[in-house]
Order: structure tokens, then sequence, then C-alpha cells
């Protein structure tokens, strides 16, 4: 079910339970300000979600509230797990859907990192 990405955060849901350890996923990367973890349902071969550790129900609400320090840790650490599995060369596609009409259905901000397929073009 898609979620309005104006409504305040909801600590019970899914990425706020991983995040807490309540709910498992491997941990493929973790600091102060980004968690990265697979995608349960992966659309590529590699399929990576990465979500700030902040209580932030979107990009809207991240790229307004959350600090520079958080924007710019976030920022590193979604280049950093692309980095680090070996992406850059072959390429990688990053989407942060925001709202109802996005699909967004996990109301706290995560990247999805899709790679390992030529993806074609954007929206396809
Ligand atoms: P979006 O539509 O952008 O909100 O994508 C949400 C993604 O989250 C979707 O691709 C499936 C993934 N997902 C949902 N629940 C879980 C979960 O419990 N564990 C993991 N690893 N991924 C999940």
């Amino acid at each position: 079910m898609p979620v309005d990405a104006t409504l305040p955060y909801d600590d019970q849901n899914v990425f706020a339970k991983i995040l807490r350890g309540e709910i498992p996923a491997t941990r493929l990367y973790e600091d102060e300000y980004a968690l990265a973890f697979p995608d349960i349902n992966p659309q590529s071969p590699t399929h990576i979600l990465v979500i700030p550790k902040g209580r932030y129900v979107s990009w809207d609400d991240f790229s307004a509230k959350a600090s520079d320090a958080e924007i710019t840790g976030f920022v590193r650490a979604v280049g950093k797990v692309a980095r680090d599995a070996g992406l850059v060369a072959p390429g990688y596609r990053l989407l942060a859907n925001t709202g109802t009409d996005s699909h967004q259905e996990v109301p706290h901000l995560h990247v999805h990192i899709f790679a390992g397929r030529a993806l074609g073009p954007l929206l396809a």
C-alpha cells in the first residue's frame, strides 16, 4: 500500500524494526548515519536498500529536517555501499520513492541501489 510522505514518522514501520534489530536483515554496511541491507523482493540481480538511522519518513522529510552531518553521512554511505560492492564501473541506479504516486511502501526513507544488469531507460 503506498504511503503518504507527509504523515508523521511511525516507529512501527518495518525499517524502524530492522534498525532496532526486531526484524532480521543482512547488514551489508552500517555506520553512525546509515544501514544497508538487501531488498527482500529484488528487482535486479543486485538490489540494496540504504536507510538513514534517523526518523525520516521520506526524501522530503530528510532533505528538509536532517542535519548537515546526517545528510553528508548518508550520501557518503550510499556511495560507499555501491563502491564497495563493485558497482561503479558496470553502473548502478539510485531511486528514492517519495509518497503515494511514486508507490513508496515503507514510511522510512530508503534509497534503492539497482545493479547487476543493463537497466534500460528510466521508467521503462
Ligand atoms: P518502496 O516501494 O520504495 O517503498 O520500496 C520498499 C522496498 O522495501 C520493497 O522493494 C521491498 C522492501 N522491503 C519491504 N519489507 C522488507 C523487509 O522486511 N526486509 C527487507 N529486506 N526489505 C523489505
